[in-house]
């Protein structure tokens, strides 16, 4: 019988004290980034002896370069799925955290949540169980607590409006340390670096009638509610601010917003949600569910509009580092640019010129997406019973092929009553299939991650199949197209309990 996380994890924590010479191996995303970042600065500060490896997905030809690195091998933010072999591979020297979906496999070191009855979909991620482990080895750590939260929030485990389970207790924890502000509050996407137009514009979720997408809409809609748009800017915030709003804030919608913000950085600098003071603030929101109700957008549909955001004081207030949904951002922006290591140095506490190169790789990652949109507006989607999808060939790099396909949810191209699936190629010719859906989707049976596993073991061909239930990815060999859609398009009828 396992007892409680608590007393595994005290014991895993013991069995790595006795050890050194580690190699922390872990993936490139924010969730990634964080975890593999709190694991490689704990084990630091107990004075052993760390390196780092990031891996876009865990293939088996890695292993060999990874057991050069050290003797003993972490793995976080994978690891449960290839338990089996990296077991084989690395007996007794494995350390394993992990919150994908669970295994049969065990190992002595191998924490996932699921284990004690904690979805590692929506309570806990990677970050959250690095964290947990720093935090047992030396209270010291505490100070990490902000990447447990930005890791969560990079896998969009606050979809429901706030973190949850254990998430929400390691926040609570921040918030009595003082490294966590929780404010119940407009939850759009970029208040610290999007001027407010692209604040407003840029809204997915929920979609904002006549102003998602819609520039010009938006820049009335503010004016019309008094809400200046730009304001002096003060030498004080040069340092952080300008990189930031020089930056390239040109839409994923339309490429003209950036140009005409990059050509207005002298004088006046355009605001953004954290400059409004607090009336505005309230006049925003208001003006806001105003403009849903006209539209007759239904009520649960406006509360997505609010919920809880994390801020971390220490932070200078105008760095994307400052909130967690914009941290993640940057992270994953240096990770599927093949810069994990610059988002790790991020992580590790790095404000200078690593810090600099996350921002311009930031600016690059959303011209990257602007163009996916573009290619797919262009090109347009096809349609099966239980899907949407495109082929983007090699026009949409495989990093970024799944985010495409999540904002297109946010595009007026698709109602958003399926999943999408994108397509897009590998640098060894073999394909990346990506998956997106939504919370919607999800309440009526969806598991994306669950049906490429399924499908994948069906058709005995593609690798490291799974992910979550609104986002999953794999590859696959390019011969087993046609037999994957087929079987994928029954499986999710099957989800929904559609049957055929
Ligand atoms: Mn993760």
């Amino acid at each position: 019988m396992p007892g409680t996380w608590q007393e595994k994890m005290a014991e895993i924590v013991e069995e790595a004290r006795k050890r050194d010479d580690f190699v922390v191996v872990h993936h490139y995303d924010a969730d990634g980034c964080s975890s593999g970042a709190i694991m490689n600065k704990a084990l630091l500060r107990e004075g052993k002896k760390v390196s780092r490896k990031w891996v876009k997905q865990l293939y088996r030809e890695t292993i060999a370069e990874i057991r050069g690195l050290g003797r003993n091998y972490v793995f976080v933010d994978f690891g449960s799925g290839q338990l089996g072999y990296l077991k084989e591979e690395f007996g007794e020297n494995l350390f394993v955290f992990d919150h994908h979906q669970r295994t049969d496999v065990g190992h002595p070191h191998h924490f996932t949540p699921f284990e004690f009855g904690i979805n590692g979909g929506t309570e806990v991620s990677a970050s959250g169980i690095a964290y947990l482990f720093a935090r047992t080895l030396n209270q010291k750590n505490l100070d990490l607590l902000p990447l447990a939260i930005v890791g969560a929030v990079g896998d969009v485990q606050d979809f429901s409006g706030k973190l949850i389970g254990l998430n929400a207790e390691i926040v609570k924890e921040g918030a009595a340390a003082g490294l966590v502000k929780v404010e119940k509050d407009l939850r759009l996407y970029g208040r610290v670096t999007r001027p407010l137009v692209q604040f407003l514009m840029y809204s997915t979720s929920p979609m904002l009638p006549e102003l998602t997408a819609n520039e010009e809409n938006c820049r009335k809609f503010l004016q019309e509610n008094g809400i200046r748009l730009k304001e002096a800017s003060s030498s004080a915030r040069n340092g952080c601010g300008t990189i930031g709003h020089s930056g390239d804030y040109g839409g994923e919608f339309s490429g003209q917003a950036g140009a005409e913000v990059n050509g207005d950085a002298h004088a006046e600098r355009w605001r953004t949600y954290i400059d409004l003071s607090r009336d505005e603030k309230s006049l925003l929101a208001t003006a806001l569910i105003l403009h849903l109700h006209k539209f007759r957008v239904p009520e649960w549909k406006i509360s997505e509009l609010f919920g809880e955001v994390y801020s971390f004081p220490e932070e200078d207030a105008h760095s994307p580092c400052s909130e967690a949904k914009e941290y993640s951002t940057l992270l994953n922006a240096c990770g599927r640019h093949s810069f994990a290591d610059v988002g790790v140095e991020v992580c590790l506490g790095n404000r200078g010129e690593f810090y600099s190169r996350a921002i311009t790789l930031m600016a690059e990652h959303r011209r990257q997406l602007r163009e996916g949109i573009e290619f797919v507006l262009k090109n347009g989607l096809k349609e099966e019973e239980a899907f949407y999808y495109f082929d983007a060939g090699g026009k949409i790099g495989e990093s970024i092929v799944g985010i495409v396909a999540g904002m297109l949810y946010g595009s007026n191209l698709i109602v958003t009553n399926k999943p999408i699936i994108a397509i897009a190629q590998n640098e060894d010719g073999s394909l990346k299939i990506s998956g997106r859906a939504t919370k919607d989707l999800v309440h009526a049976g969806i598991n994306l991650g669950i049906a490429f596993r399924d499908v994948c073991a069906e058709i005995g061909g593609g690798s490291e199949g799974g992910g979550h239930a609104v986002a999953a990815g794999l590859k696959l060999e390019k011969r087993n197209l046609q037999a994957f859609l087929e079987k994928l398009n029954v499986k999710l009828e099957e989800q929904q309990g559609k049957t055929k």
